[in-house]
């Protein structure tokens, strides 16, 4: 243990959690009794500011699971969140010193495990952090894992993932992670909504993704999706629609094998390329 882990791109700051504390598969306690006054104040005024937002931005499966989390004033216990989330789909939460690397991060996930950082931003970064911290990685991320059909397709994802580590095709597929579950927008009942959890948890980037005219907005397609490069530190320049949870789900039951060939030696797009290329993918 105790490696940086490069994911999310390249970075040349040392990552913020103590590793040193993990287990092998990266999981390690999360020691709540350590959370200071203010940390949980940061929580509490984050969880505030964000959920006043919600209606008419967020998609309504997420706003109706975000209560599920329990406390809002204070920073949750992970073990009490667990009562209620195994209950409903079986699902848990494990704690994580911060970014892990791509194998045992796919691992997890395709043991129905999601990992959660346990350390909270500091308030100087009250609106912007580095790496995800727990509010990004509880508010954004876990609402949805109540929700049967997004927790089996987020599994799905893991399993995915693990198969992608054996064929070299990590990258591919991790930009299909970023534009889904991270940066992911549904259509609603005809009216847009965001359900990526890293609009979710920005108090920017969640009226900018649903209302701005500046990006663009295409519907999900694989492979476009995994041709884009995306953007880590900027409001994404380009998003991806779906129409339910169900679709999403139904993309994964492919073997993803034959995609990855033919991506091989394609040029990819930058995060905010607007042609459509040769192969005729699509762009409305
Ligand atoms: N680790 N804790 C944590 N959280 C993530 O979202 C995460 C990760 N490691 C790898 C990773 N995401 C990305 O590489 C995705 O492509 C899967
Ligand atoms: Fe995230």
């Amino acid at each position: 243990m105790g490696q940086a882990p490069v994911v999310y791109g390249q970075s040349d700051r040392p990552p913020r959690g103590d590793y040193a504390r993990a287990r092998e598969d990266y999981t390690c306690e999360q020691n709540w009794q350590a959370y200071s006054a203010q940390d949980h104040d940061t929580y509490h005024r984050l969880y505030q500011r964000q959920s006043a937002q919600l209606p008419g931005l967020a998609s309504q499966a997420f706003i109706d699971a975000l209560p599920l989390l329990g406390a809002k004033e204070c920073i949750p216990r992970f073990d009490d969140i667990n009562q209620r989330l195994r209950r409903a789909t079986g699902w848990e939460i494990v704690t994580v010193p911060g970014l892990i690397p791509e194998v045992p991060f796919f691992q997890l996930l395709a043991n129905r495990k999601f990992p959660v950082t346990d350390w909270i931003r500091k308030p100087e970064e009250f609106d912007y952090i580095v790496e995800p911290d727990v509010f990004h990685d509880l508010f954004g991320h876990v609402p949805l894992l109540f929700n049967p059909v997004f927790a089996d397709y987020v599994q799905r994802y893991g399993e995915g993932g693990l198969k992608a580590a054996r064929l070299g095709a990590c990258e591919q597929l991790s930009r299909l992670y970023w534009y889904t579950i991270e940066f992911g927008l549904i259509r609603e009942g005809g009216a847009l909504r965001a359900y990526g959890a890293g609009i979710l948890s920005s108090a920017g980037e969640l009226p900018y993704s649903v209302r701005s005219p500046q990006p663009q907005r295409l519907p999900l397609e694989l492979l476009r999706t995994m041709r884009t490069r995306y953007k880590i530190d900027s409001y994404q320049q380009t998003y991806f629609i779906i129409d339910s949870f169900q679709q999403l789900f139904d993309l994964t039951e492919q073997d993803f094998t034959p995609l990855y060939q033919a991506l091989q030696g394609q040029p990819e797009f930058a995060a905010g390329a607007s042609m459509p290329d040769a192969a005729g993918t699509t762009n409305p």
